[in-house]
């Protein structure tokens, strides 16, 4: 089976599909669409077809060393293979990029069998923590799961209340902090709130200050060192939440705190808003860690676990679906 009827099949499993399909919306315009009308001028893959190749990879903020290699591969493969047509070439490209990402192990979720999963969020300020907060919150509860929030942005005025706000809507337990205070004393609180509970679930909402390497590696490190005191093997994942409209700019972000911590996972938010949903691809590439979730909108039912086929559906849908 080809890629493209794969891609199809594997999206029309999806009940929300229209909601992935919108919220790609941009992305899809400046990439599938893009490469779809490619196919008005080709004549082979030669120069012209790969500069102009190259241009849509670039917009869509693949980044030049992932679009490089994308571009080679797809090159040598139309060579080894005898790719000809437009439909080929663009399945051969689709694959590269599917392969790209799938050439990563991703191993499952740490969850906790003997009490609370702790996920910690970090990442810069503005880039979603605390609303992926609320609806990672939302999803693990419509799973009948037990969850609780621990609001540990001690920094940012008003930020503890913002999340003791969706906590309420949502109504879970939030242990807050207090502001100007110790972020580490609020988790510390907030595990003892869930090991008491029977918390399956406690997902620590952390301020995005901007800070240097040295500082945010302190500040990461007690916090990370107060939760595994709380609960041995603490904190389960650390997922780090990217804001998809800074494209290659959240790449040296995603760098810093790689270097500061172990991030096991990403979180790309308001992909609704950006044509830059290339950047993906370059994550996966240039970093390894795997995405796990996408935001769609601003709401607490915008959140969708990433896969990369559902994705490659969203931004190229009328080219996959071109030989229908
Ligand atoms: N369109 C869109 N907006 C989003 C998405 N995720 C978050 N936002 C918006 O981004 C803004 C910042 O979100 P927050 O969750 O407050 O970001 P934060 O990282 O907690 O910010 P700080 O606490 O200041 O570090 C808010 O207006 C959110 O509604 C998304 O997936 N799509
Ligand atoms: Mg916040």
């Amino acid at each position: 089976m080809g890629i493209f009827s794969k891609l199809k099949q594997v999206f029309q499993t999806k009940k929300d599909g229209d909601r992935y399909l919108s919220g790609l919306n941009k992305s899809r315009k400046t990439f599938g669409d893009r490469i779809r009308s490619l196919a008005l001028s080709f004549t082979g893959v030669n120069e012209a077809f790969l500069e102009e190749l190259m241009v849509i990879l670039l917009e869509a903020d693949i980044g030049i060393h992932t679009a490089q290699k994308i571009i080679d591969q797809v090159e040598n493969r139309a060579l080894d293979e005898k790719l000809h047509s437009f439909q080929q070439i663009s399945e051969c490209l689709i694959e590269v990029m599917a392969q790209m990402y799938n050439s990563h192990e991703d191993p499952p979720m740490r969850k906790n069998e003997d009490g609370p999963t702790v996920i910690l969020m970090v990442g810069v300020n503005g880039s979603g923590k605390t609303t992926t907060t609320a609806k990672l919150t939302k999803l693990f509860a419509m799973d009948g799961h037990r969850v609780a929030v621990a609001a540990a942005d001690t920094f940012r005025a008003g930020a503890i209340d913002q999340l003791a706000k969706w906590a309420d809507r949502l109504q879970v337990p939030c242990i807050k902090g207090r502001e100007n205070g110790d972020p580490s004393a609020a988790l510390v609180d907030a595990c003892r709130y869930a090991k008491d509970h029977q918390i399956e679930y406690l997902i620590a909402d952390t301020a995005g200050r901007l800070q240097n390497k040295s500082n945010l590696m302190k500040e990461l490190s007690k916090m990370q060192r107060v939760i595994e005191r709380e609960i041995p093997g603490a904190p389960h994942e650390v997922w780090l939440v990217l804001d998809a409209t800074t494209g290659q700019n959240g790449i040296a972000q995603a760098q810093i705190f790689m270097e500061a911590t172990a991030v096991t996972g990403i979180v790309l938010t308001k992909m609704d808003g950006t044509a830059k949903g290339g950047i993906v691809v370059a994550i996966r590439d240039l970093l390894g860690v795997p995405v796990k979730y996408i935001g769609l909108g601003e709401k607490e039912d915008d959140l969708r676990p990433f896969d990369i086929d559902t994705y490659l559906y969203g931004i190229c849908e009328e080219l996959v679906s071109q030989d229908d």
